[in-house]
């Protein structure tokens, strides 16, 4: 018997591809793009369509398993035989309960903590019975701010939502900018929409501090200063405004505080943000007014300048953009940082937050997870006694590793992981229980980079005694003896629960239609709709109906107006309208002295964040353990292209192997996320990084940080 699968990616990406699973016999035989997907039509990347490597690894978790030897990271761990012993399910459960319980009467449920982020996004296995279970008990809440809070605050900041423009609409802009987006590595179902521009005209420009290979195929490519876009965005609104290049009728009926922003701008003339930026006074002069004259102007902002110490800021100096030259007007004009928020799902019904009530009888405190490592190491009132990790790899993805796995380390925690592989994480586990893949289990699917839903529908049994992480929940509430409802709800139930909102965008979505019809789009684009256009493209190709968020104003504040002055900025101690403030951890500050170097802690192209590091055909896509650097840098240091090298900061030291190859300007260097345990000492990363705060949003800053580099003589 041969079937084939309709289900969609699930994985930490904006592109949430369709996805087809040819299962023959019960196994899955072949995985492809979903051709008929309008967005991602037909392709995936390099990492999954190497899937069935991945669902079929020998090193896949396939039953629960008891800590045998010590904590901590070992040489056998792909497949640690010895470090674990095999346990059934109902020994794995009663184990946690009983110890969820001890800590609970000892320390109150507070002491215990869920982390979890990106492993899967699908509505149910993201988020949904492991809410319900944790507010339910009553433990601590967890602020998942390690990507994203930053933007999203920043741009809302501005917008009042979060909305943007479509991937389609991109085809039809005549003048794109890849803003912190590296969209060749981490969103490469849009490149398509950008080539079809480009056929017809349009140009790319890619401002970042790394040569990507997007930017190796930019028509323009500005290399910036890391976290400076705060004084390029205010530099290129002076020359909008000063030489009226904006959209005065767009202005005075969708915005508020122009006359407020007139005057701040006045504060970044393009010479002195030259100076921050490293751009050149012409250029910015010349980017600013091709921005607001080459029409339409479209900016695809990704989340790379939202991890400085200043990109809550960034973000809204970038989305004041399109505000002003009222390219929100325009099919193929306006800003896309995120489509998620779009979905409107039944969040409250899937979650529960109710359930604290009945545990607590108010809110559980709340913990961000960037701060892990001083939450394990130094909270109190409770102390974190019981840790439950799924859908992450903290031991990895953390910043200040060493402080994380110090924590880690402690023999008073009990840590549980759900995983799929034996992680950096599991290596700290006392429990380790197996997780599915989304070929073995059902899910309803949004995007953060497209605006179609979509089934994903179960392809194979799962794996050994594998439990997707809503069979996992379920079974923990009933053995804790929680007899709410919800916790009954059966996965069909739970789509219908998370599609039962309410919304217009989600109206008539049901999980009947998309059972026949895999992906639908978000229901705007129906005539009559203030948020949609409707008729012929620009270039008279076709009909459109295209998503204009912003077309008529309609932002998210009381007023409806984009908010160049924000009140609520002013009661946070910060710039009501904007300002640039360099990072401490940049070479504009006094710390740049002892460490003069700024480090780019970032994601590698043939992995996912730290999923799939641990496929041999991708580790072979992606050199590990390198450190990229300017020559400029380099030579001073006696450092050559291949030099062993250490890199330091006083937060922790890596020894890497130099590239000395122009990807990174002078003062910048970079590396990439892998699994800690495949680097030369065991660490990562991350082991540089800060546990520092954005100033909006309290997210993680990755991309803010100093460190210094030497050459390691060799042995002679
Ligand atoms: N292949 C692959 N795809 C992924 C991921 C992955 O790990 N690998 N991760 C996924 C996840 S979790 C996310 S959040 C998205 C993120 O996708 P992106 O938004 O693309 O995020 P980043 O890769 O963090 O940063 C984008 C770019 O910003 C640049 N950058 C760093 N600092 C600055 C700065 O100060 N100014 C400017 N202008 N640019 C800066 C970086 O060099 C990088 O090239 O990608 C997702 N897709
Ligand atoms: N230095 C540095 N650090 C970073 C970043 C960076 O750019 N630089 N990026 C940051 C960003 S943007 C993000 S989003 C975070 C990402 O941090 P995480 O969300 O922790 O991402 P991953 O490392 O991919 O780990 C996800 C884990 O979930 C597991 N998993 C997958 N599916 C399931 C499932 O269905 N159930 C369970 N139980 N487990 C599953 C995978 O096997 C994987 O080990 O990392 C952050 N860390
Ligand atoms: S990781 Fe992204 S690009 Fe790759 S298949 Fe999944 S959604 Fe598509
Ligand atoms: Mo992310």
């Amino acid at each position: 018997m041969k079937n084939v699968i309709h289900a969609a990616c699930p994985h930490d990406c904006p592109d949430a591809c369709g996805v087809l699973i040819t299962v023959q016999d019960g196994k899955a035989s072949r995985i492809q793009g979903d051709p008929a997907h309008p967005v991602t039509r037909g392709f995936l990347c390099a990492k999954v369509a190497k899937y069935l490597d991945r669902v079929y690894s020998p090193e896949r978790v396939l039953y629960p398993m008891r800590r045998a030897g010590p904590k901590g990271v070992s040489d056998k761990n792909l497949r640690p035989a010895n470090e674990f012993e095999r346990i059934s399910w109902d020994e794995a459960l009663n184990e946690i309960t009983a110890r969820f319980k001890q800590v609970g009467a000892e320390f109150g449920p507070e002491a215990i903590l869920p982390y979890s982020y990106g492993g899967t996004l699908a509505t149910l296995n993201g988020g949904s019975m492991d809410r319900r279970f944790f507010h339910r008990l009553g433990a601590s809440q967890l602020y998942r701010a390690i990507c994203d809070k930053a933007g999203d605050a920043g741009m809302r900041s501005v917008t009042g939502v979060k909305l943007g423009t479509e991937p389609e609409q991109f085809a039809h802009s005549k003048y794109i900018i890849a803003w912190a987006a590296n969209i060749h590595g981490n969103n490469v179902h849009l490149w398509p929409f950008i080539e079809d521009a480009r056929r017809k005209g349009a140009r790319l420009v890619v401002i970042d501090p790394y040569r990507t290979r997007t930017a190796a195929c930019a028509d323009w490519y500005l290399p910036i200063n890391p976290g400076t876009d705060v004084a390029l965005a205010l530099a290129m609104i002076h020359v909008i405004i000063n030489e009226n290049l904006y959209d005065a009728d767009y202005v005075a009926r969708h915005t508020s505080g122009f006359a407020e922003l007139r005057k701040k701008v006045q504060e970044y003339p393009p010479q002195q943000a030259a100076k921050w930026t490293g751009i050149a006074t012409e250029d910015i002069v010349r980017l600013a007014r091709e921005y607001a004259t080459v029409r339409p102007a479209v900016i695809r902002l990704n989340f790379g300048v939202q991890r400085s110490e200043n990109g809550g800021m960034a973000t809204r100096a970038i989305t004041m953009l399109p505000c002003i030259t009222g390219s929100w007007k325009e099919v193929g004009g306006g800003l896309q940082l995120s489509t998620s928020a779009a979905f409107d799902l039944n969040s409250d019904g899937l979650k529960r937050p109710d359930l604290m009530q009945k545990a607590l009888g108010r809110e559980a405190r709340t913990i961000n997870m960037v701060e892990l490592g001083r939450a394990l190491n130094d909270l109190d009132d409770p102390p974190i006694r019981a840790l439950f990790v799924y859908n992450s790899n903290p031991a990895a993805v953390c910043p200040n590793h060493n402080e994380v796995v110090r924590g880690l380390m402690r023999a008073d925690l009990f840590t549980v992981v759900h995983e799929q592989f034996f992680t950096d994480t599991t290596d700290y586990a006392d429990i380790v229980l197996p997780a599915t893949t989304f070929f073995e289990h059902k899910d309803l699917q949004i995007a953060y980079g497209h605006y179609y839903a979509q089934i994903s529908k179960q392809a194979i049994e799962p794996l050994g005694e594998c439990r997707s992480n809503v069979e996992l929940f379920r079974a923990l509430a009933e053995r804790m003896g929680f007899q709410d409802d919800c916790f009954h709800e059966s996965i069909d139930q739970m789509i219908d629960t998370a599609l039962s909102s309410g919304s217009s965008r989600l109206k008539g979505i049901t999980r009947e239609r998309l059972e026949q019809e895999n992906h639908i789009r978000l229901n705007f684009g129906r005539p009559g709709d203030r948020e949609s256009r409707e008729g012929q493209f620009s270039d008279g190709s076709s009909q459109f109906s295209a998503f204009l968020p912003f077309a008529e104003g309609n932002f998210g504040a009381a007023d409806g107006k984009a908010q160049l002055y924000s009140e609520e900025l002013a009661a946070q101690g910060l710039d009501p309208v904007a300002e640039f403030k360099p990072p401490q951890e940049s070479r504009h500050s006094g710390n740049a002295k002892a460490f003069p170097l700024e480090l780019l802690a970032r994601k590698a192209d043939n992995f996912l964040n730290t999923s799939f590091c641990n496929v041999a055909s991708l580790q072979s896509l992606e050199e590990a353990g390198l450190l990229e650097m300017n020559s400029a840098d380099a030579r001073p240091r006696g450092i050559a292209d291949g030099s062993l090298v250490r890199v330091f900061n006083s937060r922790g030291e890596l020894r890497m192997t130099a590239r000395v190859d122009g990807a990174v300007q002078a003062g910048v260097v970079s590396a990439r996320l892998n699994w800690a345990k495949f680097g030369a000492e065991k660490k990562n990363i991350n082991v540089l990084t800060s546990e520092k705060l954005t100033d909006i949003g309290n997210s993680a800053t990755f991309y803010s940080v100093l460190v210094e580099v030497e050459l390691v003589q060799p042995l002679s």
